[in-house]
């Protein structure tokens, strides 16, 4: 079945479901290794089409997954709001001081759009090069997730500073989270204009958020983010990606998904039973489990099938692949889908 098929229609149940893997372009390829040493600085990659596109399209040579996702990073969001972000190596991204004053809040977003023009050119890149039937995925991070990252400075384990900053300043977490969901909305619409033909929104940070503020810093303002790109973009499917918030499920879908993506720790009878019938499903493949392989791998991969297929789902992993799977893993994951009845 063709991806983009598994959201017009509920009929398709008993074919093998779409694939793609969460960060499928990455470290674990020799090739993509080789095209990163073109440019060792990961912000000056992300802005570079000639090597987004090669990234894009390598995964979907080796393996013919269903679906490319357009190469990038969540974090080319605050760049675009004027922060500055970098990725040192071994440690992962950076983000420099914020200065949360009228300026930064009334900026002109069409402006600081133009700052991701090189994006929009790779996907009009890829969309040429891919096969026809190969679906192009768009993405963004959720307002939360890019915000954890704006107010923690980088990666964090505990969420402290972005916990205090949502307690002790209400207002600007309010106006910082509404301009993430705006401007996110923008440029989904404008990856869209580029030929986009689905959105992921990645929130990968959801499973932090405390239960009395999932409506406010998760629900909320992926609703904002989803009826304004919606009001633009009513027939592209969003793929929504609450990590760790599988529970909220049935509050999430109120977001205005028509996919739900779920991690490894997702109780799948449960999401199946908690979610209508008319959202898609996608994910739940322990990324640890593809490194393991072998009749394991085979086991999860029939699970997954076993609980899902009375729905639409696409086969994925709960989380992004590793670098240190191996790619014969990856090989025979695609020929035991493929092989899915
Ligand atoms: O060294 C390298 O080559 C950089 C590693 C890397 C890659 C391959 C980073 C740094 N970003 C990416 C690409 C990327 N990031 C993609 C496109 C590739 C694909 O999916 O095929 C996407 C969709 C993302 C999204 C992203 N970036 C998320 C959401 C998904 C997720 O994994 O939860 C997040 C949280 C980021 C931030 C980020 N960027 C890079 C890293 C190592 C991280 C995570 C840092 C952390 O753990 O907090």
């Amino acid at each position: 079945m063709k991806f983009l098929d598994i959201f017009q229609n509920n009929q398709g149940i008993l074919e093998s479901p779409p694939l793609w893997l969460m960060r499928q372009a990455g470290r674990y390829l020799p090739e993509y290794r080789a095209l990163r040493e073109k440019s060792p600085d990961f912000i000056s990659f992300c802005f570079t089409p000639e090597l987004t596109i090669e990234a894009t399209l390598q995964p979907i040579r080796r393996f013919g997954f269903d679906a490319a996702i357009i190469f990038s990073d969540i974090l080319v969001v605050p760049h675009a709001l004027g922060q500055n972000v970098w990725f040192e190596k071994g440690e992962g991204p950076k983000c420099g001081p914020l200065t949360l004053d009228e300026n930064f809040f009334n900026q002109d977003q069409e402006e600081s759009l133009s700052a991701l023009k090189t994006v929009f050119e790779a996907i009009k890149g890829v969309r040429a090069d891919l096969p026809e039937e190969t679906a192009l995925i768009g993405f963004c991070g959720a307002p939360w997730t890019v915000l954890t990252y704006m107010i923690e400075g980088g990666k964090t384990s505990d969420f402290a500073l972005a916990l205090k900053f949502v307690r002790e300043a209400p207002e600007n977490c309010k106006k910082l989270l509404n301009l993430l969901s705006d401007f996110s909305a923008r440029y989904l619409d404008a990856q869209v204009k580029a030929g986009a033909q689905v959105v992921q929104i990645f929130d990968s940070w959801s499973g932090a958020v405390p239960c009395d503020l999932f409506e406010e810093l998760v629900v909320g303002p992926t609703t904002r983010l989803i009826s304004q790109f919606k009001a633009r973009n009513r027939h592209i499917p969003v793929i929504g990606f609450p990590k760790g918030s599988t529970g909220w499920a049935p509050q999430y879908v109120q977001t205005g998904i028509q996919a739900l993506c779920v991690d490894q720790g997702a109780n799948r009878r449960e999401v199946v039973e908690n979610t209508p019938p008319e959202i898609v499903l996608q994910g739940n493949l322990d990324p640890d489990i593809l490194i393991q392989g072998g009749d394991r791998l085979f086991e999860n991969i029939q699970n997954i099938h076993r609980d899902f297929r009375s729905r639409p789902y696409i086969f994925n992993l709960g989380h992004g692949i590793k670098p240190e799977t191996p790619i014969e893993n990856v090989e025979k994951l695609v020929t035991w889908v493929r092989d899915l009845k």
